[in-house]
């Protein structure tokens, strides 16, 4: 703790009193913090507070905050700490904003940012709401910007307290139940009695108290303001002197508001305020330090003037200045630039831009290279390239984090572009000098790119030239693109199982063309293990597994350099010993039949089972769902692992090695996704349905029309496990969760698909536009929490409320992230039920299609890509599982129930075949 000097401590031993020991007398010291600790002692110099974070004071700033650019906004907070400001003052009260809302999410945001939260900040509102909302988030010691005496002496007792709850200091006002004081009588009637009230009745720190006697407008023209800022000093003056340990401060810009737009008259009028407020006492004050001048070197002339309205020493003081004002010409005032790195070379400021990933001078500085060097190229194969150099090497030494090589991406982009008319119109031809030239594309029927995306800025990091053709890409595209852009290399990219295959076509094309360019594998599903077994005997060229984006660069390296061939052997003969391992340990295996898997089921006991009706049975869709309230439900771990940040939420913050960057991308992640939600940027819908079903002969889950269970209306078939299990374990399949028909229950299952992707390609364009590849990863990686918080809020309501089987469940956040509830959701296409084509009875049956937006590609995967979709069990033993392989036997049962060619399912489940199927194009087991 911070305080407190004068306390008297009472302490009671064995029922006897001890006498209060003397309070010793310091010179009261007024002591605040941000990270860093600050004093204000009766020595100190007038203390600076940042104003232009105020969004009633600021128009551009509040321009950034309605539009939701934090990164600027802290740009604006980083500068005026860098130009001096001691304490922060931050204001959000406006009629079009959240205020609550912007101001903590601005304050958690300088939070994570070093440089700005080493000093204090002024939380400043008029509405105690926000103010609250803003203790609640700032570390240290701040200052409360204000209250008063406005509403009464019990609202000020109340609200003094609850400041002194959170060990903050406070700005009071001079203003009271019968409005602000505006004479000097006035103020030092409220100063005294809020001083008592205080001090005698809170026990509120006196050195914590910061008088504010309202700095009001002068040189209106009206008669009574024209003792304002005599009276404002005199105030001042009379705290100092009568109000012992209390402190002044005052928002400075007030005083000159008449003669706004004339930049040259307030200024002198704020430096000579000023100067004769803190020869008065004025402690600190909330100032534009840009807006400051020095005091002797105010013209003479208009400094007469100025104080002549200021001291009020003329009746005709104020036309006086006016007429002055219209003579002076605005003198031409260069924005101060605080960043001690913008005055390094300019090769310096471009590495310091890249590393830190700002793009706010790049333009400029860019520019500047390029008219130093001449030709286009050379800015780009020069200090560029020499700065992103750095920023690879920071990378591969693990001292900077893939959401930082992100952002220096996005400014290296933005260098290009603002490059690009000059490289075309450079004559001697503009063909960059690279590390090679590498295509990306997401496979045939697969939607996701997150991860594509994060390799290809990676790679371009590292000077590969990256050729990226998008999701969805057909084979025939990929190789035609790949021959006519003449690339070194080919990488593919797959989110699920039927994207495997779909490699598997496109490593045997390129064999047929007779191909040898080398092939990257990538992605959620890919494996060494599937590279090893099903590409490598496809593709006689160069082929490598690439587990995350850290190493592609290693791998695409060695790929292109003088050693390649050596690396592609080494890598090939590791697959081929891969493969002859896997063969030996599968032919080790033992599988049961699946009649013996069946006999081996799991056994609920179907008498006692509890079975409750859904409170509806058909479909419900649920559209624009509120995304502040699916927010809550964001299990955040898997962000971090997005961004290869890997580590548990919330303990990644304070991780010694990547709390830092974690703790940047999670503020980044919420300036965005505040963004999304107050701007309503993306549409949430779902459909859940219920249906009457029963198992039938073991596997098939047969959904009737209605509860009078007469007419099938579609069936879904389960896979079960038939590998050979331990004494008493169970061969499981979802089916063994739904009562069987014939155990004389009904019973039912529910269906889902919810989406949190809709309208993300207009937002996606505009980052890409914008050469943002940081916002548009983001926003993917966003839409997916939200994709899979949609998921489990449904689930929950489902639980509680739409078929209500545990209505009265309540369970914490972080128990519904564990799954500490009854009943599973699985989703076509997890390890317990492989088989996308179930998606299709799944979708028919809730008409998601019509009712969601989301459209099923040829291979399954749903579009948009944050989505979600599966059935509901309800069973109190249910349970998620792997399947692990399975048998012909199996697959030749549900082919013929399924009515499905079986080399056509045996496409599908590929990655489960315990068997080598003849109609799968793969070449060697
Ligand atoms: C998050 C997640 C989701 C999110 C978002 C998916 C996404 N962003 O990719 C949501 C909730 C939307 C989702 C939905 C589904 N998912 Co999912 N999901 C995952 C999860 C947990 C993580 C995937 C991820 O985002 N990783 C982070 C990114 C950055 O990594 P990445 O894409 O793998 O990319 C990295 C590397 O692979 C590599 N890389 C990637 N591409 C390339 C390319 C090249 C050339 C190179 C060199 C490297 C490279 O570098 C990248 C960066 O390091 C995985 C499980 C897992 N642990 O992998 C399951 C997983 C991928 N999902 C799965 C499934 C089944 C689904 C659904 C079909 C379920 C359903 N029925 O609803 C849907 C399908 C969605 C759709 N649109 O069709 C399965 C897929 C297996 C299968 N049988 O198909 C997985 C494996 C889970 C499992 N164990 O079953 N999913």
């Amino acid at each position: 703790m911070w305080h407190h000097a004068s306390a008297h401590c009472r302490a009671s031993e064995a029922g006897r009193e001890i006498p209060a020991a003397p309070a010793t007398q310091f010179a009261p010291t007024t002591r605040l913090s941000g990270l860093e600790p600050f004093d204000i002692t009766p020595n100190s110099l007038f203390v600076n507070v940042g104003e232009r974070c105020n969004v009633t004071g600021s128009r551009a700033f509040a321009r950034l905050i309605r539009t939701g650019a934090y990164e600027q906004a802290l740009q604006v907070a980083r500068d005026q700490v860098e130009g001096g400001a001691q304490v922060l003052d931050v204001n959000m009260d406006e009629g079009m904003l959240d205020s609550e809302q912007a101001m903590t999410t601005f304050l958690n945001l300088i939070a994570s940012e070093p440089d700005i939260s080493r000093v204090p900040v002024m939380i400043d509102s008029s509405k105690w709401s926000v103010l609250e909302a803003g203790l609640k988030c700032v570390q240290g010691k701040s200052i409360v910007n204000s209250i008063s005496l406005k509403e009464g002496e019990e609202v000020f007792k109340e609200r003094a307290r609850t400041v002194r709850q959170y060990g903050a200091a406070m700005v009071v006002m001079a203003f009271d139940e019968n409005g602000q004081a505006d004479s000097l009588e006035r103020r030092i009637e409220i100063c005294q009695r809020s001083y008592d009230i205080l001090v005698n009745e809170v026990g509120f720190p006196a050195e914590d108290i910061i008088f504010d006697p309202n700095i009001l407008t002068v040189g209106t023209g009206m008669e009574e303001h024209r003792n304002y800022a005599l009276d404002f000093i005199e105030a001042v003056r009379w705290i100092k002197a009568n109000l012992p340990g209390a402190l002044t401060s005052g928002g400075v810009s007030n005083i000159s508001f008449s003669y706004r737009g004339n930049d040259v008259v307030r200024e002198a009028m704020h430096t000579s305020f000023l100067y004769h407020a803190i020869r008065a006492g004025l402690d600190m004050g909330i100032v534009n330090p840009s807006q400051l001048g020095v005091y002797d070197e105010i013209p003479k002339d208009l400094l007469e003037l100025v104080e002549d309205v200021l001291l009020n020493r003329r009746p005709d003081a104020t036309e006086r200045l006016v007429d002055f004002a219209e003579t002076v010409k605005q003198k031409d005032k260069v924005e101060v630039v605080a960043d001690a790195w913008r005055s390094l070379p300019v090769a310096e400021r471009l590495q310091h831009a890249l590393v830190r990933g700002i793009t706010e001078f790049i333009d400029e500085d860019t520019e500047e290279v390029r008219q130093q060097v001449g030709r286009p190229l050379e800015v780009i194969e020069g200090p560029l390239m020499a700065g992103m150099n750095v920023v690879g090497d920071l990378f591969g030494a693990g001292k900077m984090f893939l959401p930082q090589v992100v952002k220096s991406a996005r400014v290296m982009k933005k260098a290009v572009a603002y490059l690009e008319p000059y490289l075309l119109a450079d004559k001697q031809g503009s063909e960059r000098q690279t590390a090679g030239k590498i295509l990306l594309a997401t496979v045939k029927g697969d939607v996701h790119d997150i991860g594509k995306n994060i390799v290809g800025v990676v790679l371009a990091c590292n000077n590969f030239d990256i050729v990226d053709l998008g999701v969805m890409v057909p084979l025939e595209r990929i190789l035609d693109e790949a021959v006519k852009q003449n690339v070194d290399v080919i990488g593919l990219s797959g989110l699920i199982t039927p994207s495997l295959d779909e490699m598997v076509y496109v490593a045997q094309e390129m064999e047929k063309r007779g191909l040898k360019t080398p092939l990257l594998i990538g992605g959620a599903t890919t494996s060494r293990l599937h590279a090893a077994v099903k590409v490598a005997p496809n593709y006689s060229g160069p082929m490598v597994h690439v587990h995350d984006a850290s190493r592609s660069v290693g791998v695409a390296a060695s790929l292109l350099g003088s050693s390649a061939e050596t690396y592609a052997k080494t890598v090939r003969d590791e697959y081929t010993a891969l493969r002859t391992d896997y063969a030996a340990r599968q032919r080790e295996k033992s599988y049961l039949t699946i009649e013996a898997a069946r006999e081996n089921q799991f056994k609920a006991d179907w008498e006692t089972a509890p079975i409750t009706k859904p409170t509806f049975l058909g479909t419900k869709v649920l559209d624009n769902y509120p995304l502040a309230e699916l927010a809550e439900y964001i299990d955040w771990t898997p962000f971090f692992h997005t961004w290869e940040l890997k580590g548990r939420y919330p303990r990644i913050l304070e991780d010694e090695n990547l709390g830092e960057a974690a703790t940047k991308l999670f503020a980044d992640a919420q300036a965005l996704l505040q963004k999304v939600i107050s701007e309503n940027l993306l549409t949430a819908r779902a459909v859940v349905g219920f249906w009457p079903a029963n198992t039938v002969g073991y596997d098939t889950i047969e959904v009737y029309a209605d509860d009078t269970r007469e007419q099938v209306s579609t069936e879904f078939f389960t896979l079960r496990q038939q590998g050979e299990k331990g004494p008493r374990i169970p061969n499981l399949a979802f089916s063994d969760f739904l009562a069987p028909k014939e155990s004389g229950r009904q019973d039912y299952i529910g269906g889902f698909a919810v989406t949190a992707g809709l309208g993300i390609e207009k937002l996606i364009e505009k980052f890409e536009a914008d050469h943002d590849d940081y916002s548009s990863i983001m926003i993917k990686a966003l839409a997916d929490r939200l994709a899979e918080a949609f998921a489990e809020r449904l689930h929950q309501r489902v639980r509680e409320e739409f078929w209500g089987y545990s209505a009265d469940e309540k369970l914490t956040k972080e128990e519904l992230i564990q799954e500490k509830y009854r009943g599973v959701r699985p989703a076509p296409g997890y390890p317990g039920c492989p088989d996308h084509t179930e998606k299709i009875t799944l979708f028919q049956l809730l008409d998601a299609d019509q009712q969601t937006g989301i459209r099923l590609t040829e291979n399954l995967a749903m579009y948009p890509a944050s989505s979600v979709s599966g059935l509901y069990y309800a069973h109190p033993d249910s349970r998620y599982f792997g399947l692990g392989k399975i048998a012909r036997d199996q697959v030749e049962d549900i082919a013929q129930r399924k009515n499905m060619p079986i080399a056509e399912l045996e496409r599908w489940l590929s990655p489960n075949l315990n068997y080598n199927p003849t109609s799968v194009p793969v070449t060697a087991l």
